[in-house]
């Protein structure tokens, strides 16, 4: 009879994990890149007291901006040429498909709050720079210096490698080898993309929300790359690109080297394969494939969620980044699961 019991138990735990897979659907769910557990759990405690999908992601991004998620999301990370750490957001409506973004927006710490600002207070899409500093500032945001102890160790340490490494090409003097400024080379060689990306210098948080009734929202926010030219702009705040929803079809966030990544709009396209009956870990690997097939050593990954809460995650395997982990909360378990996928 306990031998009958325990196959019952086995056979029951093996149907389970059919009917189940990973990334088996259940709402609401909040997903969001790398292990930033805290984001999730204040995008998942904004859905539980009543918030919107829009609320979850803005709380959750808001949390890492707070935090400094390894010092790729918020202030006093990844220093511009310059020394200033400016930030990218944006938040999208899945419902209504409006879009907010901010980029290379200076001092302000709250980029996605300005980001739905930009949403909710404006008809436009994207702001930058100072003037979107600007912007903040009548919409009630409080500018102060984004510079920390850690972000002038960093910029004086690469002055002092003779500005090493740089996104400079086609230059005089030699960008491999000194600091600026440089001057364009009359002649222009074609070299292969340096190999700019690691795990250390980036980690935006990308993030995915949908609640009961099938609303969707996606968001980002990030302190760029490192050393950055100032006035760059990454994939982050680009809607398609850093992040995409559609409430009728699903949503994404990427992550990774986003001068590369923004040309190919990964979120845009993972959604518009979901759209087209892939499931998530397909349109997923889909977005990155595309990717490879002009870049095979890019550093970068995506989340995908399609509108019955199914999810999963794809990423390019590169030195560094052979698996890459991701947060996971829904009805399941309301406690943020750690997962991770292998990259390919
Ligand atoms: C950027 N995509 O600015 C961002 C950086 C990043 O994981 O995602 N890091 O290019």
């Amino acid at each position: 009879m306990r031998r009958q019991g325990k196959m019952f138990v086995s056979l029951l735990i093996y149907t389970l994990t059919l009917v189940f897979p990973a990334g088996y659907a259940s709402l609401p769910l909040v997903i969001n890149t790398w292990p930033f557990k805290d984001a999730t759990v204040a995008a998942w405690s904004a859905l539980q007291s009543g918030g919107s999908v829009l609320d979850a992601v803005e709380a959750g991004c808001a949390r890492c901006e707070m935090d400094q998620c390894d010092g790729s999301v918020g202030y006093g990370g990844s220093p511009d040429e310059r020394g200033e750490t400016t930030l990218d957001a944006m938040i999208m409506n899945g419902d209504t498909m409006e879009v907010g973004a901010v980029a290379d927006l200076r001092r302000i710490k709250n980029a996605i709050g300005v980001a739905r600002a930009v949403m909710e207070h404006t008809d436009h899409t994207l702001l930058v720079g100072q003037s979107a500093t600007m912007f903040a500032e009548s919409m009630g945001f409080i500018a102060e210096d984004l510079t920390t102890n850690k972000s002038l160790n960093i910029f004086s340490e690469w002055l002092k490698g003779n500005c090493q490494p740089n996104y400079w090409k086609n230059v005089n003097p030699d960008s491999s080898k000194t600091c600026g400024p440089y001057r364009p080379k009359a002649t222009q060689t074609w070299n292969k993309r340096a190999q700019h990306a690691n795990t250390h210098s980036h980690d935006t948080i990308g993030m995915i929300a949908i609640d009961n009734g099938g609303h969707l929202a996606a968001g980002t926010s990030t302190n760029g790359l490192t050393h950055k030219i100032p006035g760059r702009v990454g994939d982050s705040p680009i809607a398609g690109s850093g992040a995409y929803a559609d409430s009728l079809a699903g949503a994404a966030a990427a992550t990774g080297d986003g001068d590369v990544m923004m040309r190919f709009l990964p979120s845009y396209l993972a959604v518009e394969l979901m759209r087209a009956g892939a499931d998530p870990s397909a349109a997923c690997k889909s977005a990155i494939s595309r990717i490879k097939r002009h870049y095979s050593e890019f550093f970068g990954a995506i989340i995908c969620a399609n509108t019955t809460g199914h999810y999963g995650a794809a990423c390019n395997k590169v030195p560094g980044l052979t698996q890459f982990h991701y947060m996971v909360t829904n009805s399941e378990s309301s406690t943020p699961m750690l997962k991770s996928v292998d990259c390919f």
